[in-house]
């Protein structure tokens, strides 16, 4: 799964970039204007993860895992607003999430391209972009659709054609009235017709203000009241700072601030919860490990996502919730006290369900 920075020149993705994944790519006091895209895998962190280890003291673990990719290189300015290439477009489009990061600390060394700060008029700014985008994708396929249908049921494509061309339809209604696809109610089959477009007000969001060292007082003001989405703060220079340091430096300076946790943590944990996985674990003295599934996964789709074999030979699953197993103690407790339930293939796994497959191939 893949979350892509996005953002205005100069608001600071590339320094989140850092935070997030404790990288070190260069961040510049000017836009280099220049299409560049840093992308690194990090571990989602999960407590859960921290006991299964405490209990099993595996040789291996494994984490969830989720790629963050900063896109720089809008280009934005007073007279024109923000201009995207349609290159960039293209990179936003294939990411599963996005973080919109708006500037919110003052700095006059640091020009903003639009002169004054003011986070709510750039998220507007972004989210108009974002909107003409997917309104232009719509507008030039519906043609080639019209075509289509004039030729009825000689295309075999006919009905799925009718259907595409009336959902396109109610979607352009949608957006020309600012209303994003992510605020639709559609069905899981619109869901599909939609996929290969990419739309960009369909992927979940996260608005993350960046507040600079001293905090943003009006940061909670600030609302974004679409459904999917979330807002967040960072104090992104300092968090990038920080997390560049080593444990016993990043204690002291983190005292010094009065800061007690690191917003990184937080921020990826809901990233994540945007993309809407959940996560199963196994367990063993082998291997700790946290694998990702759809929400409403099925045990015997879950199965395949460990690996085909237990996909094809599933048998049943052995599952307890992991709260169960905390409370139990042991694996071999909570086998005792009868907690390890028998499920079939249409089992519905959920968040935090410790799994064993049997399997024969
Ligand atoms: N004062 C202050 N400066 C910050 C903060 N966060 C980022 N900056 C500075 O703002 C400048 C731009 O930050 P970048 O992270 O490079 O911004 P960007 O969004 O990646 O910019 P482009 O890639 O050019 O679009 C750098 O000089 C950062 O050090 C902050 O919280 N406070
Ligand atoms: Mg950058």
């Amino acid at each position: 799964m893949k979350i892509g920075l996005v953002g205005l020149p100069n608001s600071g993705k590339t320094t989140v970039f850092n935070a997030l994944t404790r990288g070190d790519a260069p961040t510049t006091a000017y836009s280099s204007g220049t299409l560049d895209v840093h992308s690194l895998v990090v571990d989602v962190p999960d407590e859960r993860v921290d006991r299964l280890v405490e209990m099993y003291h595996p040789k291996k673990i494994t984490r969830a895992k989720v790629e963050y990719a900063d896109i720089g290189g809008l280009r934005s300015d007073v007279e024109r607003g923000v201009s995207i290439t349609g290159e960039q477009l293209g990179l936003i489009s294939t990411n599963d999430a996005l973080i919109h990061v708006v500037r919110a600390f003052e700095d006059e060394n640091i020009p903003h391209p639009l002169k004054t700060v003011d986070p709510v008029r750039d998220i507007d700014v972004l989210d108009a972009e974002f909107l003409l985008s997917d309104l232009s994708k719509i507008e030039n396929r519906l043609p080639k659709l019209e075509a289509n249908l004039k030729r009825g049921k000689l295309l075999p494509s006919f009905e799925s054609d009718q259907k595409e061309h009336a959902l396109l339809l109610r979607l352009k209604e949608a957006l020309e009235n600012d209303t994003t696809i992510r605020d639709l109610e559609l069905t899981d089959d619109e869901r599909k017709l939609m996929r290969g477009f990419q739309f960009l007000t369909e992927k979940p969001m996260m608005i993350l203000i960046n507040m600079g060292d001293d905090g943003y007082p009006d940061a909670d003001k600030i609302e974004y009241p679409h459904r999917n989405s979330v807002v967040s703060t960072i104090r992104g220079r300092l968090e990038m700072d920080i997390a560049q340091l080593d444990a016993d430096d990043a204690a002291m300076f983190m005292e010094e601030y009065g800061i007690t946790e690191l917003s990184l943590n937080r921020i990826i944990h809901e990233s994540y919860q945007l993309l809407n996985r959940m996560v199963f674990f196994t367990a063993g003295e082998k291997e700790v490990r946290a694998w990702e599934a759809p929400k409403n996964a099925t045990a015997v789709t879950c199965a395949g996502v460990i690996h085909s074999d237990l996909e094809r030979g599933f048998i049943r699953a052995e599952v307890v919730s992991y709260d169960d197993l905390i409370a139990a103690g042991s694996e071999a407790a909570a086998k005792a006290h009868g907690t390890y339930r028998l499920e079939g293939r249409d089992y519905i796994v959920q968040d935090g369900d410790v799994l064993v497959i049997r399997f024969n191939v």
